[in-house]
């Protein structure tokens, strides 16, 4: 997503800008190692773009920032809860208003933390007292954190994933290993499924890799290049792409916008609300996803 030429209605520092995208505000980072923005609305990274590259994450031409609807692409924030095992489907942190909380930068990069705060509408949804950030690091890699703390008298579970659109030049032109081998097929009712060690795309898929391996690697053929995904506190990586029919039954996505992304999640799969991680009053957990090219 082309941040550079939004017009920004606040300066926080030499690196770090406030900027606007119709109704979403996006703190914006240019720095010399990258130029990334995270929307407050959902805490969603809509870009992460290392100098001299092409960016690493895929944005919807036709996402909505009508500051209500999830953003289409970008990162994100799938809590507290991992697809549509309640409503509304992946949660509500992907639909709030998020707080930026601090931006620290130094030579290598630039660090912001977003907070999402429990409200009257977090509860009527979920009712437990929560204390939600997400740690944003942009250098020579993206590393996002999401920190989940119980700050309730009471347990709690939860499950979620940082889902995010990758950027690829021609999907059909990807090899992608390091997913594992043992899926459950969303496409087939969550059947147990064994796959092959390399994926090459040639269709839909939405598969919860079961036991991926510490490092998934998609090449790029035609950008000449390999983005790497390396997720820790996750028990899935969630592949997924909608292809041609999919991408045609979203409003909010072009008809060939499957053909330049490739969803490669870091995810706590749970096959019920009642089921992930749970977690004891001022117990904490932390879902990260560390994304680079080579
Ligand atoms: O992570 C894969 C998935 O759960 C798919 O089933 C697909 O529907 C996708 O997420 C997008 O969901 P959304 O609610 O953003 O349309």
């Amino acid at each position: 997503m082309n941040l550079v030429s939004l017009p920004a209605i606040a300066v926080l520092s030499d690196n770090v800008t406030i900027v606007q995208k119709d109704q979403v505000k996006i703190v914006r980072i240019i720095h010399d190692k990258a130029t990334a923005g995270i929307a407050l609305h959902g805490g969603h990274l809509v870009s992460y773009q290392p100098t001299g590259q092409q960016d690493l994450i895929w944005m919807s031409e036709q996402a909505i920032f009508d500051g209500k609807k999830a953003l289409r692409g970008g990162i994100p924030v799938c809590w507290p809860w991992f697809g549509r095992i309640a409503a509304p489907a992946h949660g509500f942190a992907r639909t709030s208003q998020w707080e930026l909380v601090e931006h620290r930068e130094n030579e290598h990069g630039v660090i912001v933390e977003l907070a999402l705060l429990p409200s009257k509408d977090t509860h009527q949804l979920w009712p437990h007292m929560f204390d939600v950030s997400l740690l944003v690091e942009v250098g020579d890699e993206l590393k996002v954190t999401l920190k989940v703390i119980n700050i309730d008298d009471e347990a709690w579970t939860f499950s979620g994933a940082l889902h995010t659109y990758l950027n690829v030049a021609d999907i059909l032109q990807t090899e992608t290993t390091g997913m594992g081998t043992q899926y459950l097929d969303s496409l087939q009712d969550d059947k147990v499924c064994q796959g092959g060690d390399t994926l090459v795309l040639t269709d839909t898929i939405d598969r919860v890799y079961t036991q991926p391996e510490a490092l998934i690697k998609i090449e790029d053929k035609v950008l000449n290049r390999t983005l790497t995904v390396e997720n820790q506190g996750h028990n899935a990586a969630v592949l997924w792409n909608p292809w041609s029919e999919g991408a045609q039954s979203m409003g909010d996505m072009q008809d060939d916008g499957y053909q330049t992304m490739f969803c490669v999640e870091s995810t706590i799969h749970a096959p019920t609300i009642e089921q992930g991680i749970t977690l004891q009053p001022s117990e904490n957990y932390e879902l990260v996803t560390v994304i680079a090219a080579q």
